[in-house]
């Protein structure tokens, strides 16, 4: 069966259902949403017998899906119908929200209803919602509503609805507003579009909000400073906030430190991840121990990892090391592993091109920190996706885990095409062999953590919810520290990585690496910086890359 995918943006629910498809048997292409024009002749080129929008703003031509049946991947319950069903249900406290897919029709979201799920609501921010109830969701209702189309049964009526647009005056944050009601709002509006605030006297969209327990002022002063996040005082409490945006066109998502213009007088108040606090605050990276093994939760924003993060990681990396415990964890974050080096921060230095460099050297001091551990396990543990230099850092533990539904994009070519770092020709051969390590870094596509275990890239996948995923976890990890296996794995690996051989290699391969990293920095060829300044803007597409649409690539004569 041939599916193609019309998407405003390859994003993550595009990717994950791509994988399930694709490695279920299914033929799919993609097709990003330029013009309607180019969506007509994708559908002629390709002639699918089944279209899937798994993320789409914008409508579909009649004539489309008349002529091909078209599925709506809509991330609320039947009935809903709209631009910001997750905004709407987290502005409204649902208690129970869901995901359709729906038939395209004429009118937005009120088409029939081939299949759909429903979740309990978890108050968080409404990109979290969307990266795991929503996903998981609609990756079971998409597959029903298959079946049911591959037997030839209808859809039912959807009836009635209702439309969830939420209007801007709903998104304005006043600082005397409750705590609670301020982060429902920081919430309902992140990723796109963000809420809006007022921070010294200038509006702002501000992103990615925390409560904290303890500081207090008057609403709308700043308290602090921590991990590039910004203390403001509200009337019952006060919220760290840890993204912002200028309110201009063209501007970018940066860490809120960078943004706001904070007077000299506020002060950092450091927070160590293994210090420990009675109340809610908000710190990126978290140190915690239990049975001799030693866990680092590191939630980034979008997985994001800038230069200061990455030192502040391998600060925590360097602590654990000097633990009298067997195992290092690195669990990323619920939402996000790594998705690599921080092109926003980047974009944003004074120069781009010297940020880049002492992003992707923070990046490498991380890994080579990861990789000198002599004398204990290492184990990377993705709980969410990771991509490029995200899923490289990973590859410099001894183990590899993940749970299952995560995506994995393990090359870097999308971002003007870059070689890569993180070590990869260093840890990719020596699991896959360098034919493989080929062809997995230069296939620009996602791949699921199941194909990624097939592939040899990874060692594990096991358990659907993040909760399972982390039980078996510890299970399986307790089960080797403690077996008579790993006094003998402990051993070798002293030896292997305290020889001047492994250290000499290692060191070859930063330096080869770097050096074709430099040449995308700083030579002649541009693409790197073009692609960042797309990327980091969030710009639509002008075309769909051959990679994604296989209906657009040169044929090959018979
Ligand atoms: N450096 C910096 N930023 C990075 C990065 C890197 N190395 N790698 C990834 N990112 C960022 C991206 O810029 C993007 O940032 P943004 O979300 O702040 O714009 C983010 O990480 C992830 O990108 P993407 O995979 O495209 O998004 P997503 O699918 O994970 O989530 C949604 C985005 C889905 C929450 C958002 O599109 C949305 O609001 N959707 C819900 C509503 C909906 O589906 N509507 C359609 C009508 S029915
Ligand atoms: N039928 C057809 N095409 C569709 C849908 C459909 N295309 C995708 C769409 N469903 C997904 N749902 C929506 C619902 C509303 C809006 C966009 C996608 C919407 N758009 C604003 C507009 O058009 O003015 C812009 C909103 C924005 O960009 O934030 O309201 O069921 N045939």
């Amino acid at each position: 069966m041939r599916v193609l995918f019309l998407c405003y943006r390859f994003n993550s629910l595009s990717q994950r259902l791509y994988c399930e498809l694709t490695e279920r048997g299914y033929e799919v292409s993609v097709e990003l949403d330029v013009h309607p024009e180019l969506t007509r002749e994708a559908v002629s080129l390709y002639k699918p017998d089944l279209i899937i929008a798994p993320f789409l703003r914008r409508k579909i031509p009649k004539d489309v899906w008349e002529k091909v049946p078209t599925f709506i991947i809509h991330p609320g319950p039947p009935g809903d119908r709209g631009p910001h069903a997750i905004d709407r249900a987290l502005l409204s406290s649902k208690k129970v929200w869901g995901v359709s897919v729906l038939g395209a029709s004429e009118e937005y979201d009120a088409g029939d209803v081939w299949a759909f799920r429903e979740f309990p609501m978890r108050f968080a921010k409404k990109s979290s919602l969307y990266r795991n109830e929503t996903t998981e969701g609609a990756v079971e209702a998409v597959l029903e509503a298959i079946e049911k189309f591959k037997k030839g049964k209808r859809p039912t009526p959807q009836g009635e609805g209702w439309w969830n647009e939420v209007r801007k005056e709903e998104r304005y944050v006043r600082w005397e507003e409750g705590t609670e009601t301020i982060l429902r709002k920081i919430h309902a509006s992140d990723t796109q579009p963000g809420a809006v605030a007022n921070v010294l006297g200038k509006e702002y969209y501000i992103f990615d909000a925390h409560k904290e327990g303890e500081l207090r002022g008057k609403p709308g002063e700043i308290l602090a400073v921590r991990d590039s996040a910004v203390c403001i005082a509200t009337p019952d409490g006060a919220i760290w906030v840890g993204h912002a945006r200028e309110k201009k066109k063209e501007s970018i998502k940066l860490p809120a430190v960078e943004v706001f213009n904070l007077p000299d007088s506020v002060k950092e108040v450091p927070l160590k991840p293994w210090e420990s606090v009675p109340f809610p605050t908000y710190r990126e990276i978290e140190y915690e121990e239990r049975d001799s093994i030693g866990f680092i939760t590191f939630r980034f924003y979008n997985g994001a990892m800038s230069t200061e993060r990455c030192e502040r990681l391998r600060e925590a990396v360097r602590y654990a090391k000097k633990r009298p415990i067997k195992a290092i964890v690195l669990l990323g974050g619920e939402d996000f592993f790594s998705s690599g080096m921080n092109l926003n921060t980047i974009e944003n230095a004074e120069s781009p091109a010297d940020e880049s460099w002492r992003n992707i050297n923070a990046m490498d001091d991380l890994c080579e920190e990861i990789l000198t551990t002599p004398d204990k396990l290492t184990v990377s543990a993705l709980r969410a996706n990771a991509g490029a230099g995200g899923v490289f850092l990973a590859l410099t533990c001894d183990l590899v885990f993940a749970r299952e539904g995560v995506v994995l994009n393990p090359h870097y070519k999308n971002i003007g095409n870059l070689y890569g770092s993180e070590f990869w020709t260093y840890t990719l051969p020596r699991r896959v062999g360098w034919e493989r390590a080929r062809q997995i870094v230069n296939n620009r596509l996602p791949i699921s953590a199941r194909k990624a275990k097939e592939l040899g890239l990874i060692d594990d996948v096991f358990e659907k919810t993040p909760k399972a995923f982390l039980t078996k976890l510890e299970e399986k990890i307790k089960s080797f520290i403690n077996s008579p296996r790993f006094h003998r794995f402990i051993e070798e690996k002293k030896k292997e990585r305290s020889s001047p051989a492994f250290l000499e290699e290692i060191k070859r391969a930063r330096e080869h690496e770097l050096e074709r990293m430099r040449l995308s920095f700083y030579g002649f060829d541009t693409s790197y910086h073009i692609a960042r300044y797309y990327f980091v803007r969030r710009k639509p597409h002008f075309r769909t890359p051959p990679y994604l649409a296989v209906h657009r690539r040169p044929q090959k004569k018979a």
